[in-house]
């Protein structure tokens, strides 16, 4: 689909928002008592409820049509065949491999893939079995009790995000701990509870040279070492990554090295080894579990219809908002506190991705790409941010996730759970107009003087538009299915706005200026090369760096 193709869709889709905007939900809601089965989808057991968005059945064709011009079925078909979507890094993306579960060859680079994958998972079963059953102990004869990961971004965001998920599924005796940033206090603060007789250490890095894994994983050494011995290291050390021999270099022993390949994103590696810990924290069988869950949405996402595909939906929604309304963020609130962290690890995986302004020619992008994605757990949200989702001036489309069943039987906490989030979206859609809010001023037996003050500040526009993910519980395999919908739906708006989701150049700038400006901090190096505001900051730095005299 030419430039002009994509220009001139989104233009004809502002018509259909023109006729939308004289349609409010409520109204709509009013006039069709079918709008909820018209506009949801289920992928096996999640049920996604789309009804409470600004559409009707012309504006969603419009949009199924868009993803079919600009080529969405072709491109799903690339990715599945290991062609090098990835332009820029020359790679294929094959992350669904990963968590294959049917006989067919997956070839990339005319090689199957599969037995190597399957390889790496029957080692990661081996590795993760012993250490949980003890048969494989520290170098002290312990069995271990805690496990630190270290990495950062894609080696750091999922595996943490789906231990706190997995909660349920972990035991006492073994807990993950995960560090990622430089600053020192992440690792001192993790470690100074932490007994080095017991503490396993993951090295998590696809590259093995990402200075804020490499900066930690010295100090832990350090830290291990100091009490232990340097000999203690080869047994209280594994690594994930890529680069086999730098790892075998950091002294970490052959048999405890995770592969992983390069067509393996740092932010899809999940399914990858960059995924021991969490064997290790909820053991093997619900990992796997959590691989059959991403499965069953990646056939759901390549075999279901586009009008009945969850992903393909959720995308299209977000360019619809994007595109055509203008709106630029994106709110993921679960009604789930276990996945506190789900937004922070969506965040990476959308606006990573999409977060491009040149098309995969390299040309300027004539249109708005990836949104700003943010959000937190409900209920904690709504009595912080949720005002401004009401009543503020920005509109903020939303996903809502939320389990039918808890796994704690403690009631009434899942009712109210349940009745809040419902009530979230039903609010957002109906919002109270100025006659509800008269009405309900007048019934509390306010003054006309009084209501007439008071009553702007009480009415809620409403029409505002969320999206709900209903699942039965979450399990491993529904988190799996859950991770895999969000990154095939950053996919399918991908490839509408023509951008490259899997490159990550936006990150190399800081940290190449990061590595020049070291010296400077560190002293060893003047800073007269640099502007005048990080002159100024270095300044301050060097004047304050010792303390209070
Ligand atoms: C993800 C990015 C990035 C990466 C980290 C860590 O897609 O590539 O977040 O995961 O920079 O990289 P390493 O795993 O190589 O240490």
């Amino acid at each position: 689909m030419a430039k002009s193709g994509r220009k001139a869709s989104f233009t004809d889709l502002g018509k259909h928002r023109k006729r939308l905007e004289t349609q409010p939900m409520r109204l709509q809601f009013a006039e069709d008592p079918n709008r909820f089965e018209r506009f949801s989808a289920r992928a096996g057991d999640l049920l996604l409820d789309y009804s409470k968005n600004r559409i009707d059945e012309e504006a969603m064709a419009a949009l199924f049509d868009l993803a079919r011009a600009a080529g969405l079925e072709e491109r799903r078909t690339q990715m599945c065949e290991g062609e090098h979507i990835n332009l820029t890094e020359n790679r294929a993306v094959m992350h669904m491999a990963l968590r294959y579960q049917g006989d067919r060859p997956v070839p990339v680079d005319g090689k199957d893939v599969m037995p190597d994958v399957r390889a790496v998972l029957a080692a990661i079963k081996t590795y993760t079995d012993a250490i949980r059953s003890g048969e494989i102990r520290s170098h002290t004869g312990e069995q271990f009790t805690d496990v630190v990961n270290i990495g950062i971004g894609g080696s750091d965001l999922g595996p943490a995000m789906v231990t706190l998920a997995l909660e349920p599924y972990t035991r006492p005796d073994l807990r993950a701990h995960y560090v990622s940033n430089v600053d020192g206090a992440h690792i001192h603060d993790t470690l100074k509870r932490l007994n080095p007789g017991t503490t396993l250490f993951i090295v998590a890095s696809k590259t093995f040279t990402t200075d804020e894994t490499m900066t930690n994983a010295g100090s832990a050494r350090k830290w291990l070492a100091e009490s232990l011995g340097e000999e203690a290291v080869p047994s209280h050390f594994a690594a994930v990554s890529t680069n086999i021999p730098a790892c075998a270099a950091f002294g970490i022993q052959e048999d405890r090295i995770f592969g992983f390949w390069d067509w393996v994103g740092g932010r899809y590696s999940v399914w990858s080894a960059i995924g021991l810990p969490i064997a290790l924290a909820v053991g093997y069988d619900h990992f796997s579990a959590f691989l059959s869950g991403a499965d069953a949405m990646d056939q759901h996402f390549l075999s279901a219809p586009l009008e009945k595909n969850l992903p393909v939906i959720m995308g299209l929604l977000g360019v619809w908002y994007r595109n055509v309304w203008g709106f630029s963020t994106h709110a993921v609130l679960p009604y789930d506190q276990r996945l506190s962290r789900f937004a922070a690890y969506l965040q990476q995986q959308d606006m990573e991705s999409n977060g491009k302004s040149v098309t995969l020619s390299g040309k300027p992008v004539a249109w708005s790409t990836g949104p700003i994605v943010w959000g937190e757990p409900g209920t904690n949200g709504q009595h912080a941010f949720y005002q401004l989702i009401h009543q503020g001036t920005d509109v903020v489309p939303a996903d809502f996730l939320v389990a039918a069943r808890p796994h704690e039987s403690m009631p009434p906490h899942h009712a109210k759970l349940v009745a809040n989030v419902l009530a979230q979206s039903e609010a957002l859609m109906l919002g109270k107009t100025e006659e509800e809010v008269v009405a309900e001023l007048k019934a509390q037996g306010l003054d006309k003087k009084a209501i007439k003050s008071l009553a702007p500040h009480k009415i809620f526009p409403g029409n505002r538009p969320s999206n709900t993910l209903f699942y039965p519980q979450l399990t491993p395999e529904m988190l799996g299915s859950l991770v895999a919908l969000y990154e095939h739906k950053v996919f399918t708006q991908g490839v509408i706005w023509n951008v490259n989701s899997y490159d990550q150049w936006g990150v190399e700038l800081g940290k190449q200026l990061a590595k020049a400006l070291l010296s400077k901090v560190e002293g060893t190096s003047g800073a007269e090369d640099h502007d005048s505001s990080t002159r100024g900051l270095l300044a301050y730095f060097h004047a304050n760096k010792g303390g209070p005299a």
